[in-house]
């Protein structure tokens, strides 16, 4: 297996938690972000997911650049297409958005990709992608056309991530889309956790330890935060402290 797939399969495996920062490109002000990386380093955050559904400034080279330079912290690329690819990073979550019935994000995206990511070097993600809603609409779901999985339907968002298991898909994530007013219910996290096995990511309006704690006790393996972070630096010590919490308190069932 392939060393950041490993990563993620290894922490579901010994149960232990993992929290990803999600950096958006364009919102990133070049010279307040090394703070923001030493932090990162000093909290021993798991991953950096670096991406956005759209990207206006041509600024990924320095972005991964600068994270090189200040912390060893996996870059993993998040992106709502396959224009924004860049081979500096290490890995690519190479989403199919399973919850919607658009082919072009089912296959059409990827068919596209699949030639330049192998010759890019970057290590690829498998992972089966749901847009949950999030009691807004989202950019994901307005760039995706699709339609996201009822916040109140547990079940339906388990039976999806059940089918891309079964497709071979690697990774789950769950998502609510960045700055999302509802974040996803525990409800649903426990039911994707009783139903598959892979990692399941959980992001979108994670902007409170609270929050953070409700998703890794219902069954998060990896929290991503984005936009609570880019409001409240503060924030990134607080979850990563969250994290360390429910990893020792697991340790403790042990
Ligand atoms: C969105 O899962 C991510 O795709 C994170 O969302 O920016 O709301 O934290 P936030």
């Amino acid at each position: 297996i392939k060393p950041i797939l490993n990563q993620f399969i290894t922490y579901r495996e010994q149960g232990r938690k993992a929290f990803a920062v999600l950096i958006d490109p364009d919102d990133v002000r070049l010279d307040e972000f090394p703070l923001l990386l030493q932090r990162a380093q000093q909290e021993q955050v798991d991953f950096f997911f670096l991406g956005g559904s759209l990207i206006t400034q041509f600024q990924m080279g320095d972005i991964i650049a600068l994270i090189r330079e200040y912390t060893t912290i996996p870059v993993v690329l998040f992106l709502g297409s396959n224009m924004h690819v860049h081979p500096a990073a290490d890995a690519v979550l190479f989403l199919s958005l399973i919850s919607g019935r658009n082919p072009e994000y089912l296959i059409g995206q990827q068919v596209v990709a699949a030639p330049m990511l192998k010759k890019s070097g970057l290590e690829i993600l498998p992972t089966g992608y749901l847009l949950i809603d999030a009691g807004q609409q989202t950019t994901a779901s307005y760039m995706s056309h699709t339609t996201p999985i009822p916040n109140n339907k547990p079940a339906v968002a388990a039976c999806t991530a059940m089918a891309g298991e079964m497709l071979g898909l690697r990774l789950t994530y769950l998502d609510a889309g960045s700055g999302a007013l509802k974040s996803i219910t525990p409800e649903m996290i426990a039911a994707v956790r009783q139903s598959v096995d892979t990692p399941i990511i959980v992001g979108g309006g994670i902007d409170s330890t609270q929050k953070a704690k409700m998703a890794l006790q219902a069954g998060a393996d990896v929290i991503v935060v984005g936009n609570g972070i880019e409001k409240n630096p503060d924030l990134l010590p607080e979850i990563a402290a969250t994290v360390r919490k429910c990893n020792e308190a697991l340790a403790i069932n042990w």
